[in-house]
């Protein structure tokens, strides 16, 4: 089902602080950047490699209040990984598939993502403490190719 790691989401309070960090300290370079209102948070992607399977990258997020899902976790666990990504080939597909086989699925059908992608993400409860996420990379992305 999974076709390789799409990207670590990790939670910051300054996102341009940790974007600086992210560039100095490791060579990467922000892909997009981009405010998802509906999800609740600012973010920038920096791709890690462009392998033959796809696309990884290291996703940084900052909240767009207390009261979203990345404020709520700051304010509870402070800075640091907040979620892992799975690219797959059908997110629709793939969300069905877990959900049939007992995980609680947080999105029923699929949502907004980054860089045009559509993501469905399953409780952590279920998947042994980690909020995972599902990706299916949008149409011309090298992703899908
Ligand atoms: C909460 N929990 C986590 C967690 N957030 N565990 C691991 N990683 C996380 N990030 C744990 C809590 O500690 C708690 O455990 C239990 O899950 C329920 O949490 P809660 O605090 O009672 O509930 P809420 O209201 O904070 O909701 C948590 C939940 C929510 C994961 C359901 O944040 C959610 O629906 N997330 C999915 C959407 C999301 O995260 N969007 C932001 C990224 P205990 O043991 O205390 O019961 S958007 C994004 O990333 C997009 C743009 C993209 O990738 O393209």
């Amino acid at each position: 089902m999974f076709m390789r790691i799409d990207h670590v989401g990790i939670a910051c309070h300054d996102l341009e602080e940790r974007i600086a960090f992210f560039q100095r300290t490791f060579d990467l370079t922000v892909v997009a950047r981009e405010i998802n209102e509906e999800q609740g948070v600012k973010e920038a992607m920096l791709r890690i490699s462009d392998g033959q399977g796809g696309g990884s990258y290291i996703q940084l997020l900052e909240p767009l209040g207390p009261d979203t899902p990345v404020g709520k976790f700051l304010a509870k666990r402070g800075e640091g990984v907040h979620h892992v990504a799975f690219g797959v080939p059908d997110v629709a597909r793939a969300l069905e598939e877990v959900g049939s086989r007992g995980v609680r699925l947080l999105d029923e059908t699929p949502r907004h993502g980054s860089m045009g992608s559509s993501i469905g993400f399953l409780h952590p409860k279920d998947v042994g403490g980690m909020l995972t996420e599902l990706v299916q990379a949008a149409e011309g992305q090298p992703e899908t190719t």
